[in-house]
């Protein structure tokens, strides 16, 4: 049986007390999702493939709410900032919540019929992700990006049309700000 149980959530670090898992990403797993793949092997070369981020999750099979946190390191390849790598939910009709922790970053969403939304990540704004919109989060700033999410524990990720066709818009940094551009490889 599950038991109730407080979690420590670090909203500057991310760390997660306790935990059930964590993976994290390095720049060259990334590959394929920046537009420009000479830059990406730059900055792996430059940063001796650096981790991009890392999630932790809070995840039991027995109940259907998981939760946990992303942790993202500030940077760019070539002029796109670090993102991950974005994906639809499997379980089409699961939504999800982003509650950001510290740090400053773009949430990127785009539905079906290609309608392109972003929503602001900074702490004190909990971002909701509507079923069936991909979603990949940004960081812009200097600093981590820290959020924790929270998602139905069998939602499922469906990375496959976004590594495929790309996502419609990028954001780039252009005269020292984020930018939202139209992805000039979108399939
Ligand atoms: C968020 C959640 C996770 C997701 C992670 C990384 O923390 O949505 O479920 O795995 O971001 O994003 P991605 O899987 O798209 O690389
Ligand atoms: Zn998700």
């Amino acid at each position: 049986m599950l038991l109730p149980e407080g979690v420590v959530i670090d909203g500057t670090t991310g760390a997660v007390s306790p935990s059930t898992d964590r993976y994290e990403k390095r720049l060259s797993d990334l590959r394929g999702f920046f537009r420009d793949d000479a830059a990406l092997d730059r900055a792996i070369a430059e940063g001796g493939d650096p981790i991009a981020y890392e999630v932790i999750d809070y995840r039991h099979q027995a109940s259907d709410l998981a939760f946990g946190t992303t942790i993202m390191m500030p940077g760019k390849v070539g002029d796109e900032f670090n993102m991950t790598r974005g994906h639809y939910h499997l379980r089409t009709e699961c939504g999800e919540a982003y509650y950001t922790q510290s740090g400053e970053g773009l949430l990127l969403l785009e539905s079906r019929d290609g309608e392109v939304r972003t929503v602001e990540m900074k702490p004190g704004v909990c971002a909701f992700i509507p079923p069936d919109w991909a979603h990949r989060s940004i960081n812009t700033g200097k600093d981590k990006l820290v959020f924790v999410w929270f998602c139905a524990t069998d939602a499922g990720h469906d990375y496959g049309s976004i590594k495929d066709r790309g996502m419609r818009k990028l954001v780039v940094e252009r005269d020292g700000k984020p930018a939202l551009v139209d992805n000039p490889n979108y399939a």
